[in-house]
């Protein structure tokens, strides 16, 4: 530890001086962010010195996996997570998860290490040359404090920035030689609101063009369930009699998809989303982009005749949004402030016209497309998996080729049991799994967790799996085998691009990998197996990794 050699001469400060380290600590304490998940280094270590014992620190192996494992624990636990990286390299490596946490709206404090002061100027190794820089623009704020004796203070506006909505992750670079400075003591705490609430005339309007409209539709994102609002989203949709759809790659589902009125996520594409919307005059869009589109298939944004509302929380959101009027609000805010607006209405809209998907479709034979025709499908094997799977239990999702099979299989009926990133950057449904199954067992719901994993997924953030050791957390990784990027080969067939490489992977040995580890783990070869392995799995205290060998199939893109 350094000594402090400079004289303090201000008397009122004496008495309340201690170090940047005790203050900052401190102030984390009273937020209650005493979980840290970090990858250390040498420009690290002055922050985590004499570790306080009421703090927790989880190690992950890899950055993006320790951003992915706080992104999951922090919506687990709606709370903000803290996380340390090392310098630029660490962060550089924590990008992939921070673009997902940034599109989750998940609070993150981000933080990194960086060289001392004394030195910065002629950028010794382990330098992050341009601190506020390199996380751009997938951080709402980014920061290296002047003073050192700003750092609690950072840290308190850091916090607030991420807790206003849009929530999401910001950073902070911590120069190693600022923990021993003296500090003045307390640090400030403030409070701020995580929600706003709608215009009131803005919202009139809006309840007056619902009242007027013959057919409405709603199209509900996953900010109705990041801010509790599964209860209104009901609420209204039954007011109006309304048909309900998720919005397209929803993160998390909005809506109990056991509902009589749920239609099913929209498609992915602007001309097939536009397809479906047809019949109705009007579209309320809540707690989601318009719209989150993958491929390119070109048409017209909307049917004709139909007019889109949207409200969210997101100004950035609503401003890019190619059509449609918007309101700014919070999900769950908005609508009960509708349906409260609405009480007297009589419900015009139709129900649910269109067939429901939802395991309805049969299983594609397991001998499609097969060299290895005694492999199950994608489906047979969801199908197995909801039958075998425990009460209340929490699907986490990163399978992309399949991803329609699994939601026909597995219908989602409790609030926040279902999560996937927004970015489409794989990665981080693993560790965020991790995180997820570690924020159930703090809050003492202990909801067992299933992650439903690609064996090309698998291998982005597999180092999160020691962790989830470490934690001794039993929760269940099904890891699905068809030896391909079967996704891009869909892509591929989609864009008419044949030829590309790279789209096999032979010889991944998931067992071991996960055993070394410190996994439970086998290989599924037959469907009989996975209910008593399932069930298992949870009596463990750790995780156990599935391999499950499937049928090589290219469903269609959309
Ligand atoms: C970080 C990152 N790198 C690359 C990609 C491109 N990509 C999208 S899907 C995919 C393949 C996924 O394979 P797998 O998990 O085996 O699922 P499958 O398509 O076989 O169901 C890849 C490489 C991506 N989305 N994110
Ligand atoms: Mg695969």
């Amino acid at each position: 530890m350094t000594t402090v050699s400079q004289p303090i001469h201000r008397p009122e400060q004496r008495a309340t001086t201690s170090t940047v380290r005790d203050v900052t600590f401190d102030l984390l304490r009273e937020c209650g962010l005493t979980t840290v998940f970090g990858n250390v280094g040498s420009t690290e270590e002055a922050f985590l010195e004499n570790f306080p014992s009421d703090f927790r620190y989880v190690l992950g192996l890899q950055e993006t996996s320790v951003i992915a494992m706080a992104d999951g624990f922090a919506q687990a636990t709606r709370r903000p997570a803290l996380v340390n990286v090392h310098t630029a390299a660490g962060l550089g490596n924590a990008m992939g998860g921070l673009v997902t946490a940034y599109m989750n709206k998940t609070p993150l404090i981000v933080t990194a290490g960086q060289q001392t002061r004394e030195m910065l100027l002629l950028e010794p190794w382990l330098t992050n040359v341009e601190p506020e820089t390199l996380p751009r623009p997938w951080v709402k704020w980014a920061y290296q404090p002047v003073r050192a004796q700003d750092v609690p203070a950072a840290f308190m506006r850091a916090i607030a920035t991420a807790l206003q909505p849009p929530t999401g992750p910001v950073f902070l670079s911590l120069p190693l030689d600022d923990w021993d400075k003296p500090c003045p003591a307390p640090a400030v705490l403030r409070t701020v609101a995580t929600r706003v609430a709608p215009d009131p005339a803005r919202l009139g309007e809006f309840a007056d063009a619902i009242r007027q409209a013959a057919s409405p539709v709603l199209i509900y994102g996953a900010s109705v369930a990041r801010g509790e609002g599964w209860p209104q989203a009901v609420e209204l949709a039954e007011a109006l009699n309304a048909p309900v759809w998720a919005a397209p790659g929803s993160e998390r589902a909005p809506f109990p998809e056991d509902h009589p009125l749920y239609c099913g996520g929209l498609p992915f594409a602007i001309a097939p989303l536009s397809e479906k919307l047809q019949g109705h005059d009007l579209a309320l869009v809540v707690g989601a982009p318009v719209f989150r589109y993958y491929p390119y298939v070109p048409g017209e944004y909307l049917p004709s005749g139909l007019r889109l509302l949207h409200i969210s929380d997101d100004p950035a959101e609503t401003a890019r949004a190619p059509v449609g009027d918007s309101l700014l609000g919070d999900a769950a805010l908005s609508i009960a402030a509708l349906r409260d607006v609405l009480a007297d209405h009589a419900p015009r809209g139709r129900g649910r016209t269109e067939r429901l998907e939802h395991r309805m479709a049969p299983h594609p034979p397991a001998s499609q497309n097969g060299s290895r025709s005694n492999r199950p499908a994608a489906g047979e094997v969801f199908a197995a998996l909801n039958e075998a799977r425990p009460p209340h239990a929490v699907l986490v999702e990163e399978s992309p080729s399949n991803l329609a099979d699994l939601h026909k299989a597995w219908a989602i009926t409790e609030p926040d049991t279902f999560y996937t990133f927004a970015s489409g950057g794989l990665g981080w449904d693993l560790p965020a799994s991790v995180g997820i199954a570690l924020g159930e067992r703090d809050s003492g719901r202990n909801r067992p967790v299933i992650a439903v994993i690609g064996d090309g997924s698998f291998q982005y953030s597999l180092q999160s799996i020691w962790s989830a050791v470490q934690l001794k957390l039993p929760m269940l990784m099904v890891v699905l085998r068809n030896d391909e990027y079967a996704i891009l080969k869909a892509f591929a067939v989609q864009q008419k691009t044949p030829g590309v490489p790279g789209l096999e992977l032979p010889g991944l040995d998931i067992v071991s990998l996960a055993k070394g580890y410190g996994c439970e783990a086998a290989r599924v070869q037959d469907l009989d197996t996975i209910k008593p392995a399932v069930a298992q799995a949870f009596e463990k205290d750790v995780p156990t990794v599935l391999e499950v060998p499937i049928s090589r199939q290219v469903p269609p893109l959309i």
